[in-house]
Protein backbone atom coordinates (compact mmCIF):
# COMPACT_ATOMS: atom_id res chain seq x y z
CA UNK A 1 0.00 0.00 0.00
CA UNK A 2 1.27 3.12 -1.29
CA UNK A 3 -0.95 5.71 0.39
CA UNK A 4 -1.67 6.39 3.93
CA UNK A 5 -5.43 6.82 5.35
CA UNK A 6 -6.75 10.49 5.37
CA UNK A 7 -6.59 11.71 9.69
CA UNK A 8 -10.24 11.83 9.91
CA UNK A 9 -10.42 7.89 9.61
CA UNK A 10 -7.12 7.33 11.74
CA UNK A 11 -8.22 9.53 14.55
CA UNK A 12 -8.97 7.32 17.81
CA UNK A 13 -10.76 3.92 18.46
CA UNK A 14 -12.23 3.65 14.79
CA UNK A 15 -8.70 3.41 12.82
CA UNK A 16 -9.20 0.85 10.13
CA UNK A 17 -8.25 -2.55 11.86
CA UNK A 18 -7.55 -4.44 8.01
CA UNK A 19 -6.62 -7.47 10.30
CA UNK A 20 -7.24 -11.12 10.15
CA UNK A 21 -6.55 -14.02 12.41
CA UNK A 22 -7.64 -15.57 15.45
CA UNK A 23 -6.89 -15.72 19.61
CA UNK A 24 -7.64 -19.25 20.79
CA UNK A 25 -8.64 -18.62 24.75
CA UNK A 26 -8.81 -15.10 25.81
CA UNK A 27 -7.89 -14.05 28.56
CA UNK A 28 -10.59 -14.04 31.27
CA UNK A 29 -9.87 -11.12 33.36
CA UNK A 30 -12.83 -10.96 36.34
CA UNK A 31 -15.44 -13.15 36.97
CA UNK A 32 -16.07 -16.53 34.95
CA UNK A 33 -18.17 -16.82 31.76
CA UNK A 34 -21.34 -19.56 32.41
CA UNK A 35 -20.55 -23.15 30.73
CA UNK A 36 -23.94 -23.24 29.52
CA UNK A 37 -23.25 -20.12 27.60
CA UNK A 38 -22.72 -22.40 24.25
CA UNK A 39 -22.80 -20.34 20.76
CA UNK A 40 -21.38 -18.32 18.39
CA UNK A 41 -21.63 -13.90 18.60
CA UNK A 42 -20.81 -12.59 15.30
CA UNK A 43 -20.54 -9.10 14.26
CA UNK A 44 -20.35 -7.26 10.89
CA UNK A 45 -17.30 -4.56 10.89
CA UNK A 46 -17.13 -2.38 8.34
CA UNK A 47 -13.13 -1.88 7.93
CA UNK A 48 -11.62 -0.06 4.85
CA UNK A 49 -8.86 -2.39 3.59
CA UNK A 50 -7.39 0.61 1.09
CA UNK A 51 -7.58 4.45 1.46
CA UNK A 52 -10.05 5.81 -0.32
CA UNK A 53 -9.20 7.82 -3.64
CA UNK A 54 -11.93 9.91 -4.02
CA UNK A 55 -11.83 13.61 -4.28
CA UNK A 56 -14.96 14.66 -1.88
CA UNK A 57 -15.65 11.64 0.37
CA UNK A 58 -18.76 11.17 1.76
CA UNK A 59 -18.77 10.97 5.67
CA UNK A 60 -21.39 8.08 4.80
CA UNK A 61 -17.95 6.32 3.17
CA UNK A 62 -16.00 6.43 6.49
CA UNK A 63 -19.32 5.58 8.22
CA UNK A 64 -20.28 2.93 6.51
CA UNK A 65 -18.46 2.13 3.76
CA UNK A 66 -15.62 0.05 4.98
CA UNK A 67 -15.09 -3.43 3.42
CA UNK A 68 -17.27 -6.07 5.62
CA UNK A 69 -14.85 -8.35 8.24
CA UNK A 70 -17.03 -11.13 9.94
CA UNK A 71 -15.50 -10.81 14.43
CA UNK A 72 -16.71 -13.93 15.58
CA UNK A 73 -16.32 -15.17 19.37
CA UNK A 74 -17.63 -18.84 20.32
CA UNK A 75 -18.59 -19.44 23.73
CA UNK A 76 -18.28 -23.08 25.08
CA UNK A 77 -17.86 -24.84 28.20
CA UNK A 78 -16.84 -21.49 29.92
CA UNK A 79 -13.84 -20.05 27.43
CA UNK A 80 -14.48 -17.74 24.32
CA UNK A 81 -12.10 -17.93 20.99
CA UNK A 82 -12.26 -14.99 18.55
CA UNK A 83 -11.64 -15.01 15.16
CA UNK A 84 -11.73 -12.01 12.70
CA UNK A 85 -12.11 -12.53 8.69
CA UNK A 86 -12.62 -10.12 5.61
CA UNK A 87 -15.80 -11.37 3.57
CA UNK A 88 -14.33 -12.23 0.24
CA UNK A 89 -16.35 -9.78 -2.12
CA UNK A 90 -16.05 -9.24 -5.49
CA UNK A 91 -15.08 -6.00 -4.44
CA UNK A 92 -12.23 -6.67 -1.77
CA UNK A 93 -10.53 -9.29 -4.16
CA UNK A 94 -10.08 -6.86 -6.75
CA UNK A 95 -8.92 -4.78 -4.71
CA UNK A 96 -6.54 -6.65 -2.93
CA UNK A 97 -5.13 -7.68 -6.06
CA UNK A 98 -4.60 -3.86 -7.48
CA UNK A 99 -3.34 -3.31 -3.95
CA UNK A 100 -5.50 0.01 -3.79
CA UNK A 101 -8.94 1.04 -3.66
CA UNK A 102 -10.66 0.74 -6.94
CA UNK A 103 -14.49 1.57 -5.23
CA UNK A 104 -15.13 5.37 -4.66
CA UNK A 105 -18.08 6.62 -2.38
CA UNK A 106 -20.54 5.09 -0.31
CA UNK A 107 -23.43 3.27 -3.16
CA UNK A 108 -21.85 5.85 -6.07
CA UNK A 109 -20.62 3.67 -8.43
CA UNK A 110 -19.97 6.87 -10.63
CA UNK A 111 -16.93 7.20 -8.50
CA UNK A 112 -15.46 4.13 -9.12
CA UNK A 113 -12.40 3.63 -10.97
CA UNK A 114 -13.00 2.71 -14.54
CA UNK A 115 -11.69 -0.56 -14.09
CA UNK A 116 -14.48 -1.95 -12.06
CA UNK A 117 -17.44 -0.49 -14.30
CA UNK A 118 -20.48 -3.36 -13.63
CA UNK A 119 -18.19 -4.88 -11.15
CA UNK A 120 -20.42 -5.63 -7.26
CA UNK A 121 -19.61 -2.97 -5.02
CA UNK A 122 -21.39 -4.45 -1.92
CA UNK A 123 -19.11 -4.73 1.29
CA UNK A 124 -21.44 -7.74 3.30
CA UNK A 125 -20.23 -4.81 6.40
CA UNK A 126 -24.08 -4.49 7.87
CA UNK A 127 -25.35 -7.44 9.51
CA UNK A 128 -24.92 -11.38 9.82
CA UNK A 129 -27.83 -13.78 9.54
CA UNK A 130 -28.62 -17.37 10.37
CA UNK A 131 -31.23 -19.47 8.03
CA UNK A 132 -31.68 -22.46 7.02
CA UNK A 133 -28.33 -23.81 8.69
CA UNK A 134 -26.52 -21.01 7.02
CA UNK A 135 -24.70 -18.09 7.52
CA UNK A 136 -24.97 -15.24 5.79
CA UNK A 137 -23.30 -11.68 5.73
CA UNK A 138 -25.44 -8.90 4.51
CA UNK A 139 -25.30 -5.35 3.41
CA UNK A 140 -28.32 -3.49 1.58
CA UNK A 141 -26.78 -2.62 -1.50
CA UNK A 142 -26.01 -6.00 -2.79
CA UNK A 143 -26.89 -9.45 -2.26
CA UNK A 144 -25.55 -11.72 0.91
CA UNK A 145 -22.09 -13.81 1.34
CA UNK A 146 -22.27 -16.68 2.78
CA UNK A 147 -20.13 -17.44 5.91
CA UNK A 148 -18.16 -20.71 6.95
CA UNK A 149 -19.04 -20.40 11.14
CA UNK A 150 -15.93 -21.90 12.12
CA UNK A 151 -13.40 -20.80 9.52
CA UNK A 152 -15.50 -17.55 8.48
CA UNK A 153 -14.62 -18.50 4.66
CA UNK A 154 -16.90 -16.93 2.22
CA UNK A 155 -18.57 -19.40 0.82
CA UNK A 156 -20.00 -17.50 -2.05
CA UNK A 157 -23.09 -14.75 -3.37
CA UNK A 158 -26.40 -16.26 -2.11
CA UNK A 159 -28.87 -16.40 -5.59
CA UNK A 160 -30.91 -19.25 -3.21
CA UNK A 161 -29.61 -21.17 -6.34
CA UNK A 162 -30.33 -18.34 -9.22
CA UNK A 163 -33.58 -17.29 -8.20
CA UNK A 164 -33.31 -13.88 -5.88
CA UNK A 165 -32.55 -11.67 -9.25
CA UNK A 166 -33.27 -8.47 -7.38
CA UNK A 167 -29.89 -6.85 -7.53
CA UNK A 168 -30.20 -6.10 -3.83
CA UNK A 169 -31.21 -7.96 -0.60
CA UNK A 170 -31.70 -6.45 3.29
CA UNK A 171 -29.29 -7.42 5.73
CA UNK A 172 -32.49 -7.29 7.98
CA UNK A 173 -34.79 -10.03 6.75
CA UNK A 174 -37.08 -11.20 9.52
CA UNK A 175 -36.71 -15.39 10.27
CA UNK A 176 -40.51 -16.63 11.87
CA UNK A 177 -39.08 -19.55 14.11
CA UNK A 178 -42.74 -21.83 13.50
CA UNK A 179 -42.67 -22.23 9.95
CA UNK A 180 -38.71 -21.59 9.44
CA UNK A 181 -39.17 -18.92 6.79
CA UNK A 182 -37.52 -15.99 5.73
CA UNK A 183 -38.80 -13.21 4.91
CA UNK A 184 -36.52 -10.98 2.71
CA UNK A 185 -36.82 -7.80 0.33
CA UNK A 186 -34.47 -5.50 -1.62
CA UNK A 187 -34.53 -1.98 -2.67
CA UNK A 188 -33.43 -0.17 -5.12
CA UNK A 189 -33.98 -3.68 -6.71
CA UNK A 190 -33.18 -2.70 -10.12
CA UNK A 191 -30.15 -0.61 -9.62
CA UNK A 192 -29.30 2.34 -7.45
CA UNK A 193 -31.91 4.79 -6.82
CA UNK A 194 -34.68 3.12 -8.34
CA UNK A 195 -37.54 2.67 -6.57
CA UNK A 196 -38.21 -1.02 -7.40
CA UNK A 197 -38.95 -3.26 -4.69
CA UNK A 198 -38.47 -7.30 -4.84
CA UNK A 199 -39.74 -9.14 -1.92
CA UNK A 200 -38.94 -12.73 -0.94
CA UNK A 201 -40.51 -15.45 1.54
CA UNK A 202 -37.58 -18.07 1.54
CA UNK A 203 -39.24 -21.67 2.95
CA UNK A 204 -37.08 -23.44 5.59
CA UNK A 205 -34.71 -25.29 3.39
CA UNK A 206 -33.79 -22.09 1.60
CA UNK A 207 -35.67 -21.86 -1.59
CA UNK A 208 -37.52 -19.18 -3.02
CA UNK A 209 -40.93 -19.56 -2.17
CA UNK A 210 -42.62 -16.23 -3.09
CA UNK A 211 -41.95 -13.76 -5.06
CA UNK A 212 -42.85 -10.13 -5.92
CA UNK A 213 -42.12 -6.95 -7.47
CA UNK A 214 -42.99 -3.47 -6.86
CA UNK A 215 -42.72 0.44 -6.45
CA UNK A 216 -42.08 2.63 -3.31
CA UNK A 217 -43.77 5.75 -3.55
CA UNK A 218 -40.48 7.33 -3.51
CA UNK A 219 -36.52 6.33 -4.33
CA UNK A 220 -35.47 6.11 -0.22
CA UNK A 221 -33.93 4.08 2.14
CA UNK A 222 -35.39 1.19 3.46
CA UNK A 223 -33.40 -0.36 6.03
CA UNK A 224 -35.23 -2.87 8.25
CA UNK A 225 -38.59 -4.51 8.07
CA UNK A 226 -40.84 -6.08 10.37
CA UNK A 227 -43.33 -9.37 9.78
CA UNK A 228 -46.12 -10.37 11.98
CA UNK A 229 -47.40 -14.14 11.50
CA UNK A 230 -49.58 -13.05 8.22
CA UNK A 231 -48.48 -9.72 7.81
CA UNK A 232 -44.70 -7.46 6.24
CA UNK A 233 -44.24 -4.32 6.87
CA UNK A 234 -41.89 -1.96 5.26
CA UNK A 235 -41.19 1.44 6.72
CA UNK A 236 -39.61 3.84 4.09
CA UNK A 237 -36.95 6.18 6.18
CA UNK A 238 -36.98 10.22 4.93
CA UNK A 239 -33.52 9.52 3.53
CA UNK A 240 -34.01 10.20 0.12
CA UNK A 241 -31.15 8.94 -2.91
CA UNK A 242 -31.43 10.68 -6.51
CA UNK A 243 -29.41 9.66 -9.65
CA UNK A 244 -27.96 13.15 -10.83
CA UNK A 245 -26.47 14.20 -7.62
CA UNK A 246 -24.93 10.69 -7.86
CA UNK A 247 -23.64 11.75 -11.12
CA UNK A 248 -22.65 15.17 -9.89
CA UNK A 249 -20.90 13.82 -6.73
CA UNK A 250 -22.86 14.15 -4.10
CA UNK A 251 -23.78 11.99 -1.22
CA UNK A 252 -25.93 9.01 -2.00
CA UNK A 253 -28.57 9.75 1.03
CA UNK A 254 -30.23 13.02 2.13
CA UNK A 255 -32.02 13.04 5.19
CA UNK A 256 -35.70 15.28 4.08
CA UNK A 257 -37.16 16.26 7.47
CA UNK A 258 -40.50 16.75 5.69
CA UNK A 259 -41.22 13.43 4.09
CA UNK A 260 -44.30 11.75 5.91
CA UNK A 261 -43.42 8.21 6.75
CA UNK A 262 -44.50 5.68 4.96
CA UNK A 263 -45.03 2.36 5.59
CA UNK A 264 -45.72 -0.61 3.15
CA UNK A 265 -47.88 -3.20 4.55
CA UNK A 266 -48.53 -6.51 2.70
CA UNK A 267 -49.89 -10.01 3.49
CA UNK A 268 -46.65 -12.58 4.03
CA UNK A 269 -47.17 -13.84 0.79
CA UNK A 270 -48.85 -11.37 -0.77
CA UNK A 271 -48.44 -9.51 -4.72
CA UNK A 272 -47.70 -6.52 -6.35
CA UNK A 273 -51.49 -5.77 -5.78
CA UNK A 274 -51.95 -6.38 -2.43
CA UNK A 275 -49.00 -3.40 -1.25
CA UNK A 276 -51.11 -0.79 0.66
CA UNK A 277 -48.85 2.48 1.75
CA UNK A 278 -50.37 3.94 5.40
CA UNK A 279 -48.98 7.12 5.80
CA UNK A 280 -47.99 9.21 9.32
CA UNK A 281 -46.76 12.59 9.54
CA UNK A 282 -42.83 13.10 9.49
CA UNK A 283 -40.42 11.02 11.75
CA UNK A 284 -37.38 8.91 11.52
CA UNK A 285 -37.99 5.00 11.85
CA UNK A 286 -35.10 3.43 12.71
CA UNK A 287 -35.09 -0.48 13.71
CA UNK A 288 -37.21 -2.82 14.00
CA UNK A 289 -37.91 -4.20 18.03
CA UNK A 290 -40.81 -6.69 17.18
CA UNK A 291 -43.97 -6.91 15.91
CA UNK A 292 -47.15 -9.17 16.52
CA UNK A 293 -50.85 -9.31 15.72
CA UNK A 294 -53.67 -8.77 18.39
CA UNK A 295 -57.14 -8.48 17.60
CA UNK A 296 -56.52 -8.44 13.67
CA UNK A 297 -54.19 -5.74 13.80
CA UNK A 298 -50.99 -5.38 13.49
CA UNK A 299 -48.80 -4.06 16.49
CA UNK A 300 -45.41 -2.55 15.01
CA UNK A 301 -43.04 -1.48 17.54
CA UNK A 302 -40.08 0.54 16.54
CA UNK A 303 -37.32 2.84 17.15
CA UNK A 304 -37.91 6.25 16.14
CA UNK A 305 -35.38 9.45 16.15
CA UNK A 306 -36.65 12.81 16.55
CA UNK A 307 -34.32 14.10 13.80
CA UNK A 308 -32.43 12.94 11.58
CA UNK A 309 -31.52 9.61 13.44
CA UNK A 310 -28.18 9.41 10.85
CA UNK A 311 -26.20 12.55 11.82
CA UNK A 312 -23.81 13.46 11.37
CA UNK A 313 -22.73 11.64 8.70
CA UNK A 314 -25.90 11.68 6.71
CA UNK A 315 -26.85 16.05 6.13
CA UNK A 316 -30.55 17.05 5.44
CA UNK A 317 -31.25 18.14 1.92
CA UNK A 318 -30.90 21.68 2.47
CA UNK A 319 -26.89 21.13 3.92
CA UNK A 320 -27.54 20.99 7.36
CA UNK A 321 -25.68 18.72 9.83
CA UNK A 322 -27.01 18.03 13.26
CA UNK A 323 -23.87 17.64 15.81
CA UNK A 324 -23.49 14.05 16.96
CA UNK A 325 -25.63 12.99 20.05
CA UNK A 326 -27.87 15.93 19.49
CA UNK A 327 -30.79 13.57 18.34
CA UNK A 328 -33.02 11.04 20.36
CA UNK A 329 -34.66 8.36 20.26
CA UNK A 330 -37.69 6.82 21.55
CA UNK A 331 -39.94 3.18 21.66
CA UNK A 332 -42.62 3.83 19.59
CA UNK A 333 -45.44 1.76 18.79
CA UNK A 334 -47.86 1.58 16.00
CA UNK A 335 -51.00 -0.11 15.66
CA UNK A 336 -52.07 -0.99 12.03
CA UNK A 337 -55.28 -2.61 10.26
CA UNK A 338 -54.64 -3.80 7.16
CA UNK A 339 -58.34 -3.77 6.22
CA UNK A 340 -58.74 -0.39 7.19
CA UNK A 341 -60.23 2.24 4.78
CA UNK A 342 -57.81 4.97 5.27
CA UNK A 343 -54.29 4.58 4.51
CA UNK A 344 -53.86 7.38 7.35
CA UNK A 345 -51.80 5.76 10.21
CA UNK A 346 -53.61 7.36 13.71
CA UNK A 347 -52.33 4.73 16.34
CA UNK A 348 -49.27 6.11 17.85
CA UNK A 349 -47.88 5.21 21.32
CA UNK A 350 -44.61 6.17 22.73
CA UNK A 351 -43.63 3.60 25.19
CA UNK A 352 -40.44 5.05 26.58
CA UNK A 353 -37.48 8.04 25.94
CA UNK A 354 -34.62 5.68 24.87
CA UNK A 355 -31.62 7.53 23.68
CA UNK A 356 -30.66 4.93 21.81
CA UNK A 357 -30.01 2.28 19.12
CA UNK A 358 -29.78 -1.37 18.21
CA UNK A 359 -32.65 -2.83 20.16
CA UNK A 360 -32.78 -6.68 20.99
CA UNK A 361 -35.51 -8.70 22.48
CA UNK A 362 -35.80 -11.99 23.54
CA UNK A 363 -36.06 -14.42 20.41
CA UNK A 364 -38.08 -16.57 22.31
CA UNK A 365 -40.49 -13.51 22.21
CA UNK A 366 -40.23 -12.82 18.24
CA UNK A 367 -43.87 -11.88 16.85
CA UNK A 368 -45.33 -12.17 20.14
CA UNK A 369 -46.10 -9.45 22.70
CA UNK A 370 -42.83 -8.87 24.60
CA UNK A 371 -42.17 -7.13 28.08
CA UNK A 372 -38.25 -6.50 27.72
CA UNK A 373 -36.69 -5.02 24.95
CA UNK A 374 -32.52 -4.17 26.04
CA UNK A 375 -30.67 -1.30 24.12
CA UNK A 376 -26.81 0.72 24.66
CA UNK A 377 -28.28 3.90 24.70
CA UNK A 378 -26.99 7.37 25.68
CA UNK A 379 -27.04 9.26 28.97
CA UNK A 380 -26.30 12.46 28.16
CA UNK A 381 -26.41 13.68 31.54
CA UNK A 382 -23.16 11.50 32.18
CA UNK A 383 -21.01 13.04 29.31
CA UNK A 384 -18.04 14.44 30.31
CA UNK A 385 -14.80 15.82 28.49
CA UNK A 386 -11.07 14.69 28.30
CA UNK A 387 -8.01 16.06 29.81
CA UNK A 388 -7.66 18.32 26.59
CA UNK A 389 -11.40 19.47 27.34
CA UNK A 390 -12.82 17.41 24.11
CA UNK A 391 -16.15 15.42 24.20
CA UNK A 392 -15.22 11.74 25.61
CA UNK A 393 -15.75 10.14 22.09
CA UNK A 394 -18.26 7.97 23.02
CA UNK A 395 -21.69 6.77 21.30
CA UNK A 396 -23.12 4.61 23.94
CA UNK A 397 -22.20 5.03 27.20
CA UNK A 398 -24.89 2.45 28.72
CA UNK A 399 -26.28 -0.82 28.43
CA UNK A 400 -30.18 -0.63 28.78
CA UNK A 401 -33.20 -2.54 29.81
CA UNK A 402 -36.98 -1.45 29.10
CA UNK A 403 -39.59 -3.07 30.90
CA UNK A 404 -42.56 -2.41 29.15
CA UNK A 405 -44.75 -4.03 31.47
CA UNK A 406 -43.46 -2.36 34.52
CA UNK A 407 -42.43 1.03 32.53
CA UNK A 408 -39.35 0.73 34.53
CA UNK A 409 -35.98 0.84 33.15
CA UNK A 410 -32.03 -0.12 34.52
CA UNK A 411 -28.57 0.41 33.06
CA UNK A 412 -25.42 -0.29 33.40
CA UNK A 413 -23.25 2.48 33.25
CA UNK A 414 -19.51 1.58 32.85
CA UNK A 415 -17.99 4.98 33.70
CA UNK A 416 -16.98 8.21 31.47
CA UNK A 417 -14.72 6.72 28.60
CA UNK A 418 -16.36 3.97 27.91
CA UNK A 419 -18.85 2.82 24.81
CA UNK A 420 -20.34 -0.05 24.08
CA UNK A 421 -20.93 -1.48 20.70
CA UNK A 422 -24.26 -3.90 19.39
CA UNK A 423 -24.68 -6.68 22.44
CA UNK A 424 -26.41 -9.96 21.92
CA UNK A 425 -29.30 -11.48 23.98
CA UNK A 426 -28.60 -14.97 25.38
CA UNK A 427 -31.72 -17.11 26.86
CA UNK A 428 -30.41 -18.60 30.31
CA UNK A 429 -32.53 -21.65 29.32
CA UNK A 430 -34.87 -22.91 26.62
CA UNK A 431 -37.13 -22.75 29.68
CA UNK A 432 -36.02 -19.28 31.54
CA UNK A 433 -38.70 -16.89 32.00
CA UNK A 434 -38.62 -13.99 29.11
CA UNK A 435 -35.81 -11.68 29.27
CA UNK A 436 -33.58 -14.43 31.91
CA UNK A 437 -30.48 -14.82 30.09
CA UNK A 438 -27.31 -13.02 29.43
CA UNK A 439 -26.53 -10.01 27.46
CA UNK A 440 -22.69 -10.08 25.81
CA UNK A 441 -21.37 -6.87 24.04
CA UNK A 442 -18.01 -5.37 23.03
CA UNK A 443 -17.01 -2.16 25.05
CA UNK A 444 -14.40 0.26 24.10
CA UNK A 445 -12.09 2.57 26.24
CA UNK A 446 -11.63 4.90 22.89
CA UNK A 447 -8.84 6.71 24.84
CA UNK A 448 -6.72 3.81 25.46
CA UNK A 449 -7.59 2.53 22.03
CA UNK A 450 -9.01 -0.75 23.67
CA UNK A 451 -11.26 -3.04 23.82
CA UNK A 452 -13.34 -6.05 25.98
CA UNK A 453 -15.98 -8.01 26.03
CA UNK A 454 -17.91 -8.07 29.22
CA UNK A 455 -20.69 -10.85 30.34
CA UNK A 456 -24.03 -9.29 32.15
CA UNK A 457 -26.96 -10.53 33.72
CA UNK A 458 -29.63 -9.51 31.21
CA UNK A 459 -32.23 -8.98 33.95
CA UNK A 460 -30.23 -6.90 36.48
CA UNK A 461 -27.60 -5.25 34.36
CA UNK A 462 -27.18 -2.59 36.78
CA UNK A 463 -25.08 -5.61 39.13
CA UNK A 464 -22.80 -4.80 36.06
CA UNK A 465 -20.47 -7.97 34.35
CA UNK A 466 -20.27 -11.10 35.95
CA UNK A 467 -17.20 -11.84 33.32
CA UNK A 468 -14.63 -9.52 31.41
CA UNK A 469 -13.00 -10.84 28.78
CA UNK A 470 -9.45 -9.13 27.83
CA UNK A 471 -9.41 -8.40 23.98
CA UNK A 472 -5.62 -7.71 23.08
CA UNK A 473 -6.70 -5.99 19.55
CA UNK A 474 -8.34 -2.89 19.40
CA UNK A 475 -12.15 -4.00 18.22
CA UNK A 476 -13.51 -0.55 15.89
CA UNK A 477 -16.52 0.40 16.12
CA UNK A 478 -18.86 -2.83 14.07
CA UNK A 479 -22.53 -2.75 13.23
CA UNK A 480 -24.99 -5.66 14.35
CA UNK A 481 -24.26 -8.53 16.49
CA UNK A 482 -26.03 -11.98 16.27
CA UNK A 483 -26.00 -14.96 18.20
CA UNK A 484 -26.25 -17.94 17.26
CA UNK A 485 -27.23 -21.29 19.26
CA UNK A 486 -24.53 -23.92 19.89
CA UNK A 487 -26.45 -26.81 18.50
CA UNK A 488 -26.72 -24.72 14.97
CA UNK A 489 -22.91 -23.95 14.57
CA UNK A 490 -19.74 -26.78 15.41
CA UNK A 491 -17.64 -26.11 18.08
CA UNK A 492 -14.12 -24.53 17.02
CA UNK A 493 -11.03 -26.93 17.56
C1 LIG B 1 -26.79 1.41 8.10
C2 LIG B 1 -25.55 0.84 7.97
C3 LIG B 1 -25.03 0.61 6.72
C4 LIG B 1 -25.75 0.95 5.61
C5 LIG B 1 -27.00 1.52 5.74
O1 LIG B 1 -26.87 1.36 10.45
C6 LIG B 1 -27.52 1.76 6.99
C7 LIG B 1 -27.38 1.66 9.41
C8 LIG B 1 -22.99 -0.32 7.53
O2 LIG B 1 -23.80 0.07 6.47
O3 LIG B 1 -25.23 0.75 4.39
FE1 LIG C 1 -29.32 -1.94 10.81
Amino acid sequence: MTKAFPPAMTEGMDEPCRFEGEVYDLEVVEGSIPSQIDGLLVQAVPDQVFPPTVDRLDPMTIAAGGDGAVRAFRFKDGHVDYRTRFVRTERFMLERKARRSLFGNYRNPFSDDPSVEGKSRTTANTALFFHAGKLFAGKEDGLPHEIDPVTLDTRGVCTAGGSITSRTFTAHPKIDSQTGELIGYGYAARGETTRDIAYYVLGKDGSVEHEAWFEAPVAAMIHDCAITPNYTVLPIMPVTSDLGRLKEGGPHFVYDPEMPQIFGVLPRRGSASDVRWFRAPPGFTGHTVNAFEEDGRIVFDVLEANGNGFAPVISDRHGNIAPPGSVGTSLVRWEIDYHASTEELRHRTVLASVNGEGPHIDPRWELRRQRHVFVPTLDRSKLTTDKNGRPMPVMFNQLSRFDLETGAHESYYPGPAATFQDPVFVPRSAHAVEGDGFLIAILNYPLERRSELVVLNSLSLEAGPIARVKLPLRMRLGIHSAWIEGESVPAWS
